[in-house]
């Protein structure tokens, strides 16, 4: 990282744990197998099929439903410490509802955690990971105050069958993408388009179903199985595009939109929103006719039970904008209008093919230091952080991007960063989303034209073996061949 070329070889510390991640509807497949209900992804995908980029849903995706035992011997190919993976709620519950339990569905899992486990590899589950059962979205999905009980009584099915062989938790991915993107702009399932109103429904609501969710292992599992819970943020960083004022404030105001809305709640000393997010929404609210703000209240209990509901935070970062403020008018209730601002890249930046992401590695070390700043040190895990190239096992790009970032989490670290774990998305190539497979994220190549999805080592994967194996990151390691095994 330029400026920060001391020549000192920084180790990763003992204990320092690394990881690789997926999530349930971009690898699982077998939509419909062995009792698994409709999530919103199956439905917004089959009604939908113009919308992703090269026609592949999430119907097959990489086959992990039945490649589960090649996924651990990736995992163990890499020598990673645990797993991050995620459950389907409609597998589990079909309907949603935990009256009607699917066994076979909690069998997969079952035999998934066993597997790992016989590897000494832990596995981080998250519960939720944008997959909602299509039952409940019916019902309104997460505009809906009961979605906070429906999460809950989901936890409760799964810390039940899974709490005594399961160290890490994370309940939910990134609430601002189910949110923003899901009720809001509509881009991402539910696809529901209702940007300022929506999305503050949903955000309450993914928030104290979280609380719940982590109030209910404390009470029952914490003393008996000692695991941690946590939530995944998404937590790029921003940088005013230049120092003036109205810049630097403008940034301000973003990252409390992007950041403080989620990590206030939790993790500051008094709770709730935060202040300037509550009163930009309020004063917009008002003008525009509403009698109150869209951003719906926080009472006085549900404050108490978000304030310091999870042990760590989970940091999923990708990239850095540039923030400029505006002078864009506002009418409509919108997101966007309430944050007011203009985001743009620096030319230099590397692009990976995904348009959003390009590799800023300061950024990383960044927003740790904001959020040690800020929320005075809380633990954490990267529990995402990864690039986009097109297929092909030479994945130079993606190499770069992981050493520099890696190196920048060093320095994060060493500048008292209680930073637990990395994890590198992708373990392997799967379905993003309404990308298809267009964007490939994986340290692992699947072939989703061969019947079983076959999944081969890219150059990456070899590159994040010696790192985890050397806890160091060379810049000049180059494998003799691409050939990957268990050592
Ligand atoms: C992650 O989100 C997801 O958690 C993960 O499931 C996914 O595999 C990974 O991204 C890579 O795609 O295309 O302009 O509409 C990271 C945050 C939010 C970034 C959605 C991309 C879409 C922007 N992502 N966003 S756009």
């Amino acid at each position: 990282v330029e400026g920060w070329s001391d020549l000192k070889v920084r180790r990763f510390p003992d204990g320092f744990l690394f990881g690789a991640g997926t999530s349930a509807y971009q690898v699982e497949g077998a939509w419909n197998e062995d009792g698994k209900g409709e999530s919103i992804w199956d439905k917004y995908l089959h009604d939908n099929p113009d919308i992703i980029s090269d026609g592949r849903n999430g119907d097959v995706a990489s086959n992990s439903y039945h490649q589960y035992k090649r996924d651990v011997e990736m995992l163990r190919e890499l020598g990673v410490d645990y797993y991050r993976f995620s459950i389907s709620w409609s597998r589990v519950l079909p309907r949603g509802f935990s009256n009607e339990i699917n066994e076979k569905g909690l069998e997969y899992y079952d035999k998934l955690i066993d597997e790992l486990l016989k590897y000494n590899i832990k596995p981080m589950i998250t519960l939720y990971h944008f997959d909602l059962p299509q039952t409940l979205q019916d019902f309104g999905g997460w505009a809906n105050p009961l979605s906070t009980e429906w999460f809950e009584d989901y936890a409760a099915v799964i810390f039940k069958a899974f709490a005594h062989k399961v160290p890490y938790w994370i309940t939910v991915n990134q609430p601002n993408s189910i949110c923003v993107e899901g009720y809001g702009q509509g881009l991402m399932a539910p696809a529901i388009s209702s940007s300022g109103i929506g999305d503050y429904m949903c955000i309450k609501n993914v928030l104290v179903a979280h609380a719940r969710a982590y109030r209910l292992y404390e009470r029952e599992y914490k003393k008996k199985f000692k695991g941690s819970v946590g939530i995944a943020l998404a937590l790029n960083w921003a940088d005013p595009v230049n120092n003036s004022t109205k810049n630097v404030e403008a940034t301000d105001v973003y990252r409390e939109f992007m950041i403080g809305l989620y990590m206030h709640p939790i993790w500051s000393k008094d709770g709730g929103f935060p202040k300037m997010v509550k009163e930009r929404v309020h004063q917009n609210s008002i003008k525009q006719g509403f009698k109150k703000s869209r951003l719906p209240a926080l009472s006085k209990e549900e404050v108490t039970l978000l304030k310091g509901s999870s042990d760590f935070v989970g940091v999923n970062h990708y990239t850095t904008v540039l923030v400029k403020s505006t002078d864009r008018g506002m009418s409509a209730p919108s997101f966007d209008d309430d944050v007011h601002v203009e985001l743009t890249y620096r030319p230099e930046w590397k692009n990976a093919t995904s348009s959003w992401l390009k590799s800023v590695p300061y950024g990383i070390y960044r927003v740790c230091v904001y959020l040690n700043t800020k929320y005075d040190y809380p633990q954490m895990f990267v529990t995402e952080h990864g690039w986009s190239t097109r297929p092909g096992l030479k994945d130079d790009t993606r190499v770069e991007n992981l050493r520099l970032y890696l190196k920048a989490i060093l320095f994060a670290i060493e500048d008292g960063t209680d930073l637990k774990g990395y994890t590198t998305w992708s373990l392997m190539d799967n379905v993003e989303w309404v990308a298809g497979t267009s964007e490939r994220f994986g340290l692992y190549e699947v072939d989703f034209e061969s019947e079983d999805k076959n999944r081969t080592a890219r150059l990456s994967a070899l590159v994040y073996k010696r790192i985890i194996d050397k806890r160091i990151v060379e810049d000049d390691y180059k494998p003799n061949n691409l050939k990957m095994s268990i050592t």
